[in-house]
């Protein structure tokens, strides 16, 4: 197939290993993500402007910006009522995505914990005894720092089950765990706790149906308390993954494209959920699938990752990441992989195009996410260690097929330290937030920031999540992130000690003296629950509440729903969040306002929106510094 080229592929990508692949694949007549946004363009105006609707058959609606055409959809809808609609579309969206993983972990921890009680072997085991019993503390388990271990596992499964199935308006366990009262206080009086993860996304959908909720505000009201549930939904996945696998620890690995590797069998995984991918490296590790590897002509198997799944086999055993959103097509360009092994969100169903152009075997492992072309070999609790062998088999049988004429890897990788969970920054202070309380007090670090979320193709990939990250690390702003930020950071180099030298003076002498990056990668994107607990912890210790701390949170690339409902909690939180790619909302002046500006009377933070990174640093210090002065802190 012939493919148009991209004129300017530097303005695609700041990546160099994407730049060059990206080139490579049109010459090898491979169409790339980039290559379609090109053709979609013009997009959608209406679209853009959140102003069509197709929720109900009448439709789809659209409202002309201008008043000269329609200004209500057939339904009588307006401009206000339809971009609300729609912003709660995507939260609801955000939120059914990250509860169902939470949710499929939590059958995984159910399913570990009858096995162990019956003395039965399982694939799984609570392999973190320590972080349960924290999780257990935090619920209110009587006696959780004695209790028999599953008896304790138990009574935190049960306790966290109720924040799915609850039918009372009682808010989440989780959250009364998990949050500050200040912050509690200010949910309950706003009316939007939420009661349970799976009524949230339920009543939103109820809510944007046809003729039901066509009050803007009520809707965007219901917004912020299905984000909440997302946030909490997000802390369970977090927290029992850790159980399961472990918490994560500083642990040293490559990042980019240069991690694939000429002899190997390489196996990519990719998605969000460890569950499998996890299995999959054990197998891939293990002396007898080398031996196979041997046998078949390569030197050995080498795992690596994109996107979330990513994050979570780095941070907890130093699989290294091959890439972001926009490496997966790149990834198998360069011919090299055997099988690409995808779970769930953010997979492109363009993936099994590319693989059909090579040997590549793309192999679907979730009831919930098949892509025509790929084989569906599915995950099962019970039998992960067989589905992980026959993966791992189908892979090593794939290797004599790889057509090596056809095979380029871009010598392109960078190191990258990860594993930063708030236990590990704590360890690395010493035990206690004291030290890292006292550097913000003085100014040696001026302010914390969380960049997080996706690449998105509207903008250049990676040039927000870098040029924000350096631009405030010489401002002596501690970073610190999760998702395809910290895939960009590592990728970019901002993750290893020598990135030190980019930081501003004074961050620079805190961070040699704990011995650590200026960008902290703090995990995938469930993770963002762990940037809440250090939050949380913060406020905590030094008295006020969250809206008052010098931080930020900002997502440069934002792209998918669940950012969106991300950033909404963030905000609820009382976190401002800055967003690089204009949101699908300017159709409603209403509606804009609220999310940019009156938010911040309710919350005590708004959402600002700059698409210049530069430009938006400047906005973070100042707002950093405006929150130190209210602190009573120096600027
Ligand atoms: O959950 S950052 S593109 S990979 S949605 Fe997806 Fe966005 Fe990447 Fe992880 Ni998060």
């Amino acid at each position: 197939m012939a493919v148009t080229p991209i004129k300017k592929v530097e303005e695609k990508t700041i990546d160099k290993a994407a730049q060059v692949m990206i080139r490579r694949a049109e010459e090898l007549g491979i169409e790339t993500v980039h290559h379609r946004y090109e053709k979609m363009q013009p997009q959608c105006g209406f679209g853009l402007l959140g102003l069509c609707c197709w929720f109900c058959m009448m439709g789809p609606c659209r409202i002309d910006p201008f008043k000269v055409g329609p200004t209500r959809g057939i339904c009588g809808v307006d401009a206000d009522t339809m971009v609300a609609r729609r912003v709660l579309f995507h939260i609801a969206n955000g939120c059914a995505a990250h509860g169902e993983h939470a949710f499929h972990v939590l059958e995984t921890f159910k399913e570990t914990i009858k096995h162990s009680s019956e003395g039965k072997q399982f694939p799984y085991k609570l392999v973190d005894e320590k972080k349960l019993r924290s999780i257990a503390k935090r619920l209110g388990i009587p006696d959780a720092e004695t209790k028999p271990i599953l008896e304790l596992a138990a009574e935190v499964a049960k306790k966290i089950e109720e924040d799915y199935i609850r039918t009372t308006e009682e808010t989440l366990n989780v959250l009364k765990a998990y949050s500050i009262d200040k912050r509690r206080r200010v949910f309950e009086k706003l009316g939007v706790l939420p009661r349970s993860i799976w009524r949230e996304v339920f009543e939103a959908m109820h809510r944007i149906h046809i003729g039901v909720d066509a009050e803007y505000r009520n809707i965007l009201l219901h917004g912020v308390r299905t984000a909440l549930a997302d946030c909490y939904a997000m802390t369970i996945a977090t927290e029992l993954q850790d159980v399961l696998f472990g918490t994560p620890k500083p642990i040293e690995s490559y990042a980019n494209l240069g991690v694939l590797k000429y002899d190997d069998v390489n196996i990519v995984v990719h998605g969000h959920n460890p569950l499998l991918s996890i299995k999959i490296v054990e197998v891939a590790r293990s002396e007898k699938a080398q031996k196979l590897a041997r046998e078949v002509g390569a030197k050995g198997i080498n795992v690596c990752g994109i996107c979330c799944t990513a994050n979570e086999v780095l941070m907890r055993i130093g699989v290294p990441l091959a890439g972001n959103l926009l490496h997966q097509e790149l990834a198998l360009a360069t011919g090299a992989v055997e099988a690409m092994v995808v779970d769930y969100q953010c997979v492109m169903p363009a993936v099994a195009e590319v693989a059909r152009c090579f040997h590549t075997k793309l192999v679907t492992t979730m009831p919930v996410a098949r892509i025509p072309g790929g084989i569906h070999i599915e995950w099962r609790a019970e039998k992960a260690d067989e589905v992980a062998e026959e993966i791992v088999r189908l892979a090593i049988e794939n290797f004599p097929r790889r057509i090596k004429e056809r095979v380029f890897i871009p010598d392109i990788k960078s190191k990258v330290i990860a594993g930063f969970s708030v236990e590990a920054i704590l360890e690395a202070l010493g035990g206690t937030l004291t030290p890292l309380i006292e550097a913000v007090k003085r100014g040696d670090i001026r302010g914390i920031v969380g960049i997080v979320g996706c690449n998105n193709p509207k903008v250049p990939q990676d040039k927000g999540h870098v040029e924000l990250a350096k631009e405030l690390i010489a401002n002596n702003v501690l970073i610190v992130g999760t998702g395809c930020w910290a895939i960009a950071a590592a990728k970019a180099g901002l993750m290893t000690l020598e990135a030190q030298s980019l930081a501003g003076d004074r961050l620079r002498k805190i961070l040699e003296a704990l011995k650590i990056p200026p960008c902290l990668h703090m995990g995938s994107c469930v993770d963002n629950s762990r940037i809440l607990v250090a939050l949380n912890a913060i406020a905590d210790a030094l008295g006020v509440d969250i809206p008052d701390l010098p931080v930020f949170g900002s997502a440069p690339e934002a792209m998918s729903s669940k950012a969106v409902a991300i950033g909404t909690w963030f905000v609820a939180q009382g976190v401002n969040v800055h967003l690089g790619v204009i949101p699908p909302v300017l159709g409603s002046e209403a509606v804009t306002k609220l999310l940019t500006e009156d938010l911040e009377k309710l919350v005590g933070a708004r959402f600002i929106v700059e698409p210049d990174p530069k430009k938006a640093a400047e906005i973070i210090l100042e707002h950093i510094d405006r929150k130190r002065r209210a602190l009573g802190l120096s600027t």
